[in-house]
């Protein structure tokens, strides 16, 4: 297939290129909708790596009959990614995102889709909603909007809602508790970002914005909540700077 991240028809992200507008803080909203595409892509270092490999794990675990999730599925890159990669058509891909405008646009690259896997989309918060048996959950770059305090607990119904040997696959920004080594992989990013031809103005704009919205953790911290939620195998299967790509497997039988 092809990746599914360049099958979406972006305009240029230009949301904090304007001096003077936009001082709110950053939400889902329709603007940022419209151009998510591209400045998902220009902002994340390994994110066009990321999602394809999530259909090959979302292949390898998910099981006939179980539902896989996209959680923060945004305009369905996870999802595309799962449906043309899971081989059988017993079961079905739930895709969860809270914003209205991001689930609008992942409806319209759904029902242009040709895959054969059901997909079913939520306009839901993902703290709030029933989880059904699943095999599959991918939370790529979602959970790093929750407030710290209701981590935990998600993590721990998802891990309940797994079935045994089921995989999460968790995406975040991370922060590093050297200040050296986070000073240089911050810096590297932003560098990533000068590359992809963000200005100054719009690089400091959008920092400022997602103060306190993207509450970044470190890789142990994120480690020990997994395990303290009950998942087993946790295992760092992708970074580039400072983005980790974590898959954690419930255990083979549930006390
Ligand atoms: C991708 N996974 O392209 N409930 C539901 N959705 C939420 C919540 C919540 N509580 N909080 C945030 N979101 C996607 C990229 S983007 C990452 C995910 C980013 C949604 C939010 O509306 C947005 O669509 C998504 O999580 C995060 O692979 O923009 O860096």
């Amino acid at each position: 297939m092809t990746n599914p991240t360049s099958r979406f028809d972006s305009e240029t992200d230009t949301v904090y290129s304007r001096a003077g507008t936009n001082t709110e803080p950053f939400s889902f909203n329709d603007a940022v909708a419209r151009v998510f595409p591209d400045m998902i892509r220009r902002s994340v270092p390994g994110y066009t790596t990321i999602v394809p490999m999530i259909g090959l794990i979302a292949a390898r675990f998910a099981r006939p009959g179980t539902v896989c999730y996209d959680l923060g599925c945004s305009l369905g890159a996870v999802t595309l990614a799962m449906r043309h990669s899971i081989p059988h058509t017993d079961g079905r891909i739930i895709a969860v995102d809270n914003a209205e405008s991001m689930i609008e646009r992942c409806q319209h690259y759904i029902a242009l889709d040709d895959g054969q896997l059901p997909v079913a989309l939520q306009c839901a918060d993902i703290r709030s909603i029933d989880y059904q048996p699943a095999s599959v959950v991918a939370l790529n770059f979602t959970l790093q909007f929750l407030p710290p305090g209701d981590r935990d607990a998600l993590l721990s119904r998802l891990c309940r809602a797994l079935t045994p040997g089921g995989a999460l696959v968790l995406s975040e920004k991370v922060a590093f508790d050297d200040p050296a080594e986070q000073a240089l992989l911050e810096d590297l990013h932003l560098d990533f970002k000068r590359a992809q031809g963000y200005s100054e103005m719009e690089i400091s704009r959008k920092r400022n914005a997602l103060e306190e919205v993207l509450v970044p953790e470190s890789v142990a911290a994120h480690r020990r909540r997994l395990e303290k939620a009950g998942f087993k195998q946790v295992t760092l299967w992708h970074q580039s700077l400072n983005f980790v790509s974590i898959i954690a497997i419930a255990p083979e039988e549930t006390a």
